[in-house]
């Protein structure tokens, strides 16, 4: 079995986790979900989180050879387009990102906008595979979370974003526009059926009940201690307590201001006349929390 060597970054901000997936016989790395720095109070932006992940980077002597998102996120800009301009390393996302570029190509009615994929370098669909220097990696279509959602299986490692959190925290919502609680159920259990022992590393932790951040889990100890997945056994049992709980979320604070960025790998929007870029909200989309 191969085995890459995983380095977690933990984001606290937005309870955000990215990796560093590095091959250990030729060094060649790959990131997972970077996180490109916003504060919303002052719509600041900053490179902190990616400059921390490159520098990490140099001094294992890595080589970067591929910048990867799981899924659009909904709650921080990630930090693809920048690292990608930073280093010339091509991008990839889940092919299905086209569908949640038409979906939000009408919500922000952006007329000119390229809802083709064209923003990243490489497009992965359910099953395609690539090398991380000498460990195989396959790309399995996720969906549910998002309908782009994918995950990366490199050797041993699962990098399964937004489905599975830490059994204590159980699985994560489906109810962003395109997204599905019975999808959600059927890429969990595509993810329960790799080997018991494959590492699990999710994308989020926000910490239950105030415990340290944590990420690593294993197929094993999620199929039998997961809270949500213990407790429901059949498909119907989890989506009814899916959909109910969702019901009571809150959409993320950033959802408005982070598609727009990451419909586009990442890209901030094009400077105005004025040399500043601007973000846009559209009002009475989505569903208010009261
Ligand atoms: N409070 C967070 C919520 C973020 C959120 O909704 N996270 C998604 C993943 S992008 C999730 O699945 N959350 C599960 C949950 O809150 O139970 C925010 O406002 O950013
Ligand atoms: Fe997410």
């Amino acid at each position: 079995m191969s085995i890459p060597t995983v380095t977690a970054f933990y984001e606290s901000r937005t309870g955000s986790v990215q990796y560093v997936v590095a091959d250990p016989v030729t060094k060649d790395c790959l990131i997972i979900d970077p996180v490109l720095d916003y504060d919303e109070k002052s719509g600041a932006t900053a490179t902190t989180e990616a400059d921390r992940l490159l520098a990490f980077i140099a001094a294992e002597g890595y080589r970067l050879t591929q910048i990867l998102d799981t899924h659009p996120h909904a709650d921080h800009f990630s930090a693809a387009d920048y690292l990608k301009r930073k280093t010339g390393v091509p991008t990839g996302i889940g092919a299905e990102v086209v569908g949640v570029q038409r979906l939000w190509k009408g919500f922000y009615n952006l007329s000119g906008f390229a809802a083709d994929g064209s923003q990243w370098d490489r497009l992965y669909a359910d099953g395609d595979r690539f090398m991380l220097g000498t460990i195989p990696a396959r790309v399995m279509f996720s969906p549910g979370h998002t309908l782009a959602s994918v995950t990366y299986l490199i050797g041993d490692a699962a990098f399964v974003h937004d489905t599975l959190f830490m059994p204590d925290s159980g699985t994560a919502r489906a109810d962003f526009p395109g997204g599905s609680a019975k999808a959600l159920w059927s890429s969990i259990q595509a993810i329960l059926a790799l080997p018991d022992e494959t590492r699990i590393f999710t994308g989020h932790d926000y910490c239950q009940g105030g415990r340290a951040p944590a990420w690593e889990s294993t197929v094993a100890a999620q199929r039998s201690t997961n809270s949500h997945i213990s407790k429901y056994l059949t498909e119907a049992d989890y989506v009814a307590a899916r959909e109910a709980r969702d019901a009571t979320l809150p959409m993320p604070k950033l959802i408005l201001h982070a598609l727009q960025v990451n419909i586009s790998a990442g890209r901030l929007p094009e400077p105005e006349a004025d040399g500043r870029s601007y973000l846009k909200i559209p009002l009475d989309l989505l569903k208010a929390p009261w």
